[in-house]
């Protein structure tokens, strides 16, 4: 799906800004069918819950109604008027004044309706969207509803970040000509100096396809015409990690020479490749230096925000980190274009995150009910599971910063059942994308001995806590297991192996000469340990801290409002292991220590 753009053919309104709102308790039935009662305004986008001073609002469970009156443009006469909502967190429906005009289930995609022939060019329509946040066993991320004697609802999840919900991104209105371009699928390879991109392009309408590579100058570079080719582009400047470099694909749709559709789609020239051991960008061992990370903030919960986004890649490039992980779910288009343009490395996650009941035991991890099985984890969530693969890719598949897919975190991987889950799963990511490598987070029950699905993929990447949840407080017992653990991988499989979590919970401001969890301290010493058993293995690819922020969680005795593994405060002032960070990870740049240095550094 293409991110609308206002292009030479196209025009872009932004419905962003205050919206009317209401609880589905309070806004009676359809509705959509007249001004939604009561006072309350909301701002959009960011998810609703904290936006109120009002438990009955944070803690609601069921659908939400936002509202607002949009006008269409006058001079869209004769064009395709298309709404897009960038996500509604997680199910939305969305009515033009009385007809429905699109439903979604799935909280971090986008989604569209055509709206031409409802609305008039010069007039108004009320847009009401309804937003749901319920989590069941067949959602993803999947969730259980109590019902209570009184009636009360409430949710839980196995999740370990508040359940924000509402318009987190923004919500669009859109031209296009009649014939237009549909998609485009950008792919790229490196021959002799010289950058192939092969391009396909979907559209609807009669007309000739022709395609154009742009340089950041905005000079042409290469062109040809039909709705698939391969170009060159010599003498290429490649997208390197940390030495960002875009070309744009212009694509226009002709009738003779007059353009009906033109669009560009910003690309990289790069390649990515899992070889032996090796996690190869461009052809170059490339080591993984950076977070976990989660959209959140304090008031817009997951509401994206140009200046945090901008804020935030300042700190990761201050700090040195060269990658992050878009956990548990996939960020906003923002996000991706951003590192795009900066060269920040991303692996991408769906929002499979809890499928583990594992985690309701314990730290034994013995599960109280199996994952996987017709009351839990079935046919249906792996359906919706395979839909959200599919939303993820056809919207980040041109993204030169993605580098790898990770189609879960923290999955029941050691549990029976896993297999017939995943196999079908990975079979489509790959189809879907067979130039990308994929991967999904280990959790810690998952084991070298007992995980069932890790052949399928093509890295590991551990999550674990040796020295947090296990060997609290006892470094030295957390190192030993540590390197057992990272020892059984290298010796099962022949793959790339990275950390993709690890992390202490820390009180910004505790101290204590004592090796004390929750100390500044503590998170220092617990990262050192770990970066020391790292350097002993040359087959070890990466590290990515749990988490980039301090984060919010749902409420628990474990936890003191929120998670505070982050590196950085929920505010994004930097806990002291940041500047020790600083100094490890400007040092290693993109090359894994002890090897040949790093040239892009
Ligand atoms: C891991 C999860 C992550 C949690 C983290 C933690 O992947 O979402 O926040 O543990 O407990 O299991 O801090």
């Amino acid at each position: 799906m293409l991110k609308p753009r206002s292009t030479a053919t196209r025009e872009l309104v932004n419905l962003d800004g205050i919206w009317r709102f209401a609880l589905d308790t309070d806004a009676g039935g359809e509705p959509w069918a007249r001004v939604l009662p009561g006072t309350l305004d909301v701002a959009v986008p960011a998810s609703y819950n904290d936006q109120f001073v009002d438990a009955r609002v944070r803690d609601h469970v069921g659908w939400v109604y936002y509202q607002r009156t949009v006008r269409v443009p006058r001079g869209w006469a004769g064009e395709r008027v298309v709404l897009r909502l960038d996500a509604a967190t997680h199910e939305g429906r969305v009515h033009v004044d009385d007809t429905l005009v699109a439903e979604h289930v799935g909280g971090y995609t986008p989604f569209e309706a055509e709206l031409t022939d409802l609305v008039r060019p010069g007039g108004e329509f009320r847009l009401t969207v309804g937003v749901c946040n319920e989590l069941t066993n067949t959602s993803i991320p999947p969730g259980t509803i109590t019902v209570a004697r009184n009636g009360r609802r409430t949710q839980t999840y196995l999740h370990d970040f508040y359940n924000y919900a509402g318009l987190a991104r923004s919500v669009w209105l859109y031209s296009t000509p009649r014939t237009r371009v549909d998609d485009i699928v950008i792919t790229t390879g490196v021959a002799d100096g010289a950058g192939l991109v092969d391009y396909r392009v979907a559209y609807s309408g009669e007309a000739r396809v022709r395609a154009t590579v742009l340089d950041a100058t905005g000079a042409e570079v290469a062109a040809g015409t039909g709705d698939e080719g391969s170009l060159r582009i010599e003498g290429v400047r490649l997208w390197q990690p940390g030495a960002a470099y875009l070309y744009r694909l212009r694509v226009e749709l002709l009738d003779g020479d007059t353009v009906l559709d033109r669009y560009e789609e910003p690309f990289g020239v790069r390649t990515v490749e899992v070889r032996g051991r090796e996690f190869l960008i461009n052809g170059e061992p490339f080591y993984f230096t950076g977070f976990g990370r989660h959209e959140d903030t304090p008031v817009r919960g997951k509401g994206h925000d140009d200046a945090y986004l901008v804020h935030d890649f300042q700190l990761m490039e201050w700090i040195g980190a060269n990658s992050f992980r878009t956990s548990h779910y996939p960020y906003a288009e923002e996000v991706l274009e951003f590192a795009d343009r900066h060269g920040i490395v991303v692996i991408d996650e769906t929002a499979a995150v809890g499928l583990n009941l594992g985690v309701q035991g314990g730290l034994t991890g013995r599960p109280t009910t199996p994952t996987f099985s017709p009351d839990t984890c079935n046919d249906e969530t792996r359906a919706a599971h395979a839909q959200h693969i599919r939303e993820l890719i056809a919207r980040d598949k041109n993204h030169p910063s993605v580098v790898m897919w990770c189609i879960a975190n923290e999955p029941a991987s050691n549990e029976d059942g896993a297999r017939e889950y995943f196999e079908p799963l990975v079979e489509l990511a790959r189809e879907l994308d067979p130039t990308r490598p994929l991967t999904y987070a280990i959790v810690l029950f998952a084991t070298f001995r007992n995980d069932q699905v890790i052949d399928l993929f093509d890295v590991v990447s551990l999550n674990r806590y040796y020295g947090w949840y296990v060997a609290s407080g006892d470094l030295a017992t957390a190192e030993d297991y540590l390197r057992q653990d990272l020892r059984g991988w290298i010796d099962r499989v022949d793959k790339p192996i990275m950390m993709t979590e690890y992390g202490a919970d820390t009180q910004a401001g505790l101290h204590s000469v004592w090796d004390q969890p929750w100390t500044e301290e503590y998170q220092t010493a617990f990262l050192e340990m770990h970066h020391r058993v790292f350097d002993e293995f040359p087959q070890f690819v990466g590290e990515q801290i749990w988490n980039f922020a301090d984060f919010q969680t749902s409420k628990g005795v474990h936890r003191v409002d929120g998670n505070k593994k982050g590196v950085f405060t929920r505010d994004r002032r930097p806990k002291s292991t940041a500047f020790a960070l600083r100094a490890r990870w400007k040092a290693i740049g993109c090359r894994k220590p002890g090897s040949a240095p790093d040239e892009t550094n």
